[in-house]
């Protein structure tokens, strides 16, 4: 499935595209199915440690991590960190990666050279009644922009959100404000994110998804999610490509090539081979690198344009020597 000029046009000038029934269960469930194995693995080694009572076999993927970060809110905080991609690394999650689905869609917006970015996450978005203090499975507004380093300020980088299960705005959809891409302005405040009074105007639009959706996002493109009122988890993964040779503003983590029409070889389909590459910069760079400069407010950032145009074709005129 390609993009077609429509929807093309609405990235282009709204900032997002939801792009429906883009993915086939056989395409997630891989990942979910290795998720499902992982928290198993988890609840058992954390059993073991006497931090939870029950290793909850009973429940269901929707449910499971649920119920052990009700016995001991730590895991509640935790579970972020252990269940990110770069920590995990499954080889499934590696595979969906590089979906030929997913490849093909984006090569509409980013053209024929494409990379993943190591800005990627699965998530599970925790019930909220599970937290007592802050909530670390809210996620406050902001842009993309914001969390990569600097020498990525100028170039376009597409963010593809992927939920897992539906997403609802009872258990925290993502939320966006479109538009305000084409304002090329970051809304830098105090802390992480677009504080209140930093918000720029613009409707805020919900975006309830059905298992199989895609959601690409520009990085300007002001989004965030609200608390999960229901007692199911709201899993998701959002994934971070762009085209090659421009930096992802975390060049301390690996990123490689899912797409390349110029030199197919160069693509990496080898599990081990992006497992070794985590592993040895991880020992390198146990946290990553941040910026070292934030504007203390909202800050033009002009970004290249998402593809290089083609060149418009020259219509030949009457007379011109064929
Ligand atoms: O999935 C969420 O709730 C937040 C995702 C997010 O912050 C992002 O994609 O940048």
């Amino acid at each position: 499935m390609k993009l077609s000029a429509q929807q093309l046009e609405q990235f282009d000038e709204e900032g997002y595209v939801v792009v429906e029934d883009a993915l086939r269960h056989e395409d997630l469930d891989p990942v979910i199915e290795e998720y499902d194995r992982y928290v198993a693995e988890k609840a058992r080694e954390l059993h073991g440690e006497g931090r939870i009572a029950h290793v909850y076999d009973d429940e269901p993927f929707e449910r499971r991590l649920a119920c052990m970060a009700e016995e001991d809110e730590e895991i509640y905080h935790a579970s972020d960190a252990f269940i990110d991609i770069m920590h995990f690394r499954g080889k499934a999650t590696f595979d969906f990666l590089c979906n030929e689905r997913l490849v093909q869609l984006m090569e509409g917006i980013l053209g024929s050279e494409i990379i993943c970015s190591p800005i990627q996450h699965v998530r599970a978005k925790l019930p909220s009644d599970l937290a007592s203090g802050k909530n670390s499975h809210v996620a406050p507004w902001h842009q993309d922009a914001q969390v990569h380093t600097e020498e990525a300020d100028p170039h376009f980088i597409l963010t593809v959100w992927v939920p897992l299960c539906e997403a609802t705005p009872e258990n925290g959809c993502l939320q966006i404000i479109p538009g305000v891409h084409k304002r090329e302005v970051v809304f830098w405040s105090e802390g992480f994110g677009i504080s209140e009074k930093n918000m720029p105007a613009g409707g805020v639009l919900p975006v309830p998804m059905k298992k199989g959706s895609v959601l690409f996002l520009d990085k300007l493109t002001p989004h965030g999610s609200g608390p999960n009122e229901t007692d199911c988890i709201r899993w998701s993964m959002d994934l971070r490509y762009q085209q090659a040779g421009t930096p992802t503003g975390r060049s301390c983590y690996p990123d490689f090539a899912v797409l390349s029409r110029s030199n197919p070889a160069s693509v990496l389909t080898d599990f081990s081979a992006w497992d070794r590459l985590w592993r040895e910069a991880l020992k390198e760079y146990p946290q990553k690198v941040g910026r070292k400069t934030r504007p203390e407010g909202p800050a033009p950032q002009k970004v290249e344009p998402r593809v290089e145009r083609q060149p418009s074709l020259t219509i030949p005129q009457e007379g011109d020597v064929r």
